[in-house]
């Protein structure tokens, strides 16, 4: 990963030159470069990252089969070869190892294979959205442009015959934010470039990274960095310093330390794990949640095996029978419907589960079952979404279930249930009735809150709210689907609730209670929000949004108004981005993962804060204050080990309210959130 460095070496214009990086294809050898194209990602961690050698894969592609880039032979060398047409987003490979370059020359023999989508090199890199390129299309122009998010601007342009039968040597030299662009030696461009600027509070953004770019196939050849030598000395000092600070803030912050850990046996599982006192000793347990997939495979899943364990991984109880997940595609890429809470107020716990086309009520500390019922009828819905027919089979597998207080009782009495996208249901604990069916876009998780104060639940449910009888109050018709919600007092200068969410390729929406949007922004595909006081400094809560799909791991942090503050792409893949109240004096980090080099635990300004050591397991992770002790533990597991890490230490502070969301209720798409109780006050958060 160190910079490879040499003595200075004499460019083609005489004057010396220092050697940045230069592509060596150490280590790596022809064959895939990518990682391969599935949800996992959207909240699971790659054992490594998705790239090869020192370069990171930065766009997921969509709707295509197979991978996007591979190593090749090319003519007796190695090359990276982008091996899919890319028409929505192009593919990109950033040189992950070599940030903070201010005035460079990147130079990389490119060989276009298609006339149909242009290819070039990106540059001044910050997140996959936000970048300057030099394209090279089918039409023979070469174009620098400044792409910032969906707005494109091109600086100059000029001709440079496509040529898909020979290498051709491109090169962009940066000088104090002057970009010029060359073939083959021969200066053909030059533009201004102003600085990009991600986010309110991090300033015109003038040092990025560099990478390769293909909206169509097209081989690059080993890639070379070089820099002026006073250039090279400022860098390093840049890089220096920016390593003091980062050492500084991870030395002021409490370091994670493994209090428990415990095999997970032949019962292990993804991200489907649930946390309560199963047997009402006190100390909380968990059930983990095994799947079967049919169909599609992800859409139609059933629980195979479910496990209750204690921290020690004494097993209380197990239904179904364990098979050992082996392969990363064992994680779940969806919901599966089970929850625990004491529905009927007497004060033991029960879980409420779908298995085999049947709701389940069990006995929470013994899997006992108490009462069951027919999952409701299929029925295909409003708002199909073409890969995931919703009558596939006659009744609903149960994508997820959602306990809500309907009826006012002051307990989760009422549950909802729903298909994967387009019909949800509301039944009574007890009695198992359905109580009313609403057909609508469902998203993917829904949130009951009492957003009129009456004392019973309304629910958010996609772009809809939805009354406790299950009246559509308002509904926004917008494309794709909401993945999270989040819903409290975010603008202190509004009275209403706001409603937060995230809905893919639509965006990350900020809502009043009367349905009209307050504020969008558009950053990606939109897969997880979370909400929290990331930015202690600064009054109020902070919306963390990440993205998959087509341009993942792009981190963008608004204020309770929807003000973009922070942008930045810390992994190239998504996560939950719990909100974790580590250091206890009312500052929430973010829990990236625990991966012991990619992972951590991000500040508002999306620094590694806090690392995890190595060693884990970091398949999957939660965060949930387990001991009682005003701060959140966090949870990491594969599928085989369990472990549990603790803040060192005391608190640095003293750990004030929070409202953590109720312990049932957990979703991999639901927003997590640490706010203070005062943002959801007058309503109540189910
Ligand atoms: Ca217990
Ligand atoms: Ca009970
Ligand atoms: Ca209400
Ligand atoms: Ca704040």
């Amino acid at each position: 990963m160190s910079a490879r460095k040499s003595k200075p070496r004499a460019s083609s214009r005489g004057r010396k030159q220092e050697l940045i990086y230069r592509e060596d294809w150490d280590g790596l050898m022809p064959g895939p470069a990518s990682a391969f194209r599935t949800a996992f990602g959207e909240y699971h961690t790659h054992p490594s990252p998705p790239g090869a050698g020192n370069w990171g894969d930065a766009v997921l592609s969509t709707g295509q089969l197979g991978l996007a880039w591979r190593v090749v032979d090319d003519g007796g060398e190695l090359a990276f070869e982008v091996c899919q047409q890319m028409p929505r987003r192009p593919a990109i490979m950033v040189l992950d190892t070599q940030g903070d370059l201010r005035d460079y020359t990147f130079t990389v023999p490119v060989r276009p294979l298609s006339s149909k989508a242009p290819c070039g090199l990106v540059f001044h890199y910050q997140t996959n959205r936000t970048f300057f390129a030099v394209l090279w299309s089918g039409d023979g122009q070469l174009a620098l442009v400044r792409n910032d998010h969906d707005a494109r601007q091109t600086l100059a342009a000029a001709e440079l015959p496509f040529n898909v039968d020979e290498h051709c040597r491109l090169s962009v030299t940066v000088s104090a934010m002057t970009a010029k662009v060359s073939a083959d030696g021969k200066k053909l461009l030059e533009g201004r470039m102003e600085p990009l600027v991600t986010g309110q509070i991090d300033g015109p953004r003038k040092e990025g990274k560099v990478g390769l770019i293909g909206y169509a196939p097209v081989r690059f050849r080993a890639a070379e960095l070089t820099c002026p030598p006073p250039a090279g000395v400022a860098r390093r000092s840049r890089l220096s310093a920016a390593q003091r600070e980062l050492d500084a803030l991870r030395e002021e912050n409490p370091t994670p330390e493994a209090v428990s850990e415990c095999s997970l046996g032949d019962f292990g599982a993804g991200r489907n794990l649930r946390l309560a006192d199963l047997d009402g000793d006190g100390q909380l347990e968990f059930i983990i949640a095994q799947q079967s997939k049919r169909a599609n495979e992800g859409d139609y899943c059933q629980i195979s095996c479910l496990t209750a364990f204690r921290a020690n991984g004494e097993v209380l109880w197990q239904l179904g029978t364990p098979v050992r997940a082996t392969s990363l595609l064992d994680a779940p890429t969806w919901d599966l419907p089970f929850q625990v809470a004491d529905v009927d107020g007497d004060g033991r716990m029960e879980l409420i589960m779908c298995r085999d086309w049947q709701i389940q009520v069990r006995d929470a500390a013994t899997g006992e079952l108490l009462r069951s019922a027919p999952t409701p009828r299929s029925t295909l819905g409003l708002t199909v979404i073409g890969w995931a027919v919703e009558d596939f089979f006659d009744r609903i597998c149960g994508d997820a279930i959602h306990l809500c207080d309907l009826s006012g009782r002051g307990r989760p009495g009422e549950f909802l249930i729903k298909d994967r996208y387009a019909n949800l249901w509301a039944y009574d604990t007890e009695t198992l009735e359905p109580i009313w069916h609403a057909v609508l876009n469902t998203g993917h998780y829904p949130l009951a809150f009492d957003i009129n104060g009456d004392g019973r639940d309304e629910v958010l449910c996609g772009y809809s709210l939805i009354s406790a009888d299950g009246r559509i109050i308002w509904q926004q018709r917008n494309g794709d689907h909401v993945d999270g919600i989040g819903v409290g007092h975010f603008d202190p200068d509004r009275d209403d609730f706001q409603i937060a969410w995230v809905a893919g390729e639509e965006g990350f929406f900020i809502v009043g209670a009367d349905g009209r949007t307050i504020a969008c922004h558009v950053t990606g595909h939109l897969q997880k929000m979370s909400i929290g006081n990331f930015l202690p400094d600064r009054p109020g809560v902070e919306i963390a949004t990440i993205t998959y799909w087509a341009s993942q791991g792009v981190l963008s942090v608004f204020d309770g108004r929807g003000v973009k503050l922070h942008e930045s792409e810390p992994w190239h893949a998504a996560s939950a981005i719990m909100p974790v109240g580590w250091r206890g004096d009312g500052q929430d980090f973010m829990l990236l993962s625990t991966h012991p080099r990619y992972g951590g635990m991000l500040d508002g300004l999306g620094r590694r804060a806090v690392m995890f050591p190595e060693g884990y397991p970091h398949l999957a992770c939660d965060a949930c204050d387990i001991d009682g002790c005003g701060r959140e533990e966090v949870l990491a597991w594969d599928f085989d080990r369990l472990v549990i890490f603790k803040a060192a230490g005391k608190p640095l502070g003293k750990p004030p309210a929070r409202y953590t969301g109720e312990l049932y209720n957990r979703s991999n798409y639901k927003a997590n959130v640490s706010v203070p109780p005062e943002i959801i006050a007058g309503g109540r958060r189910r």
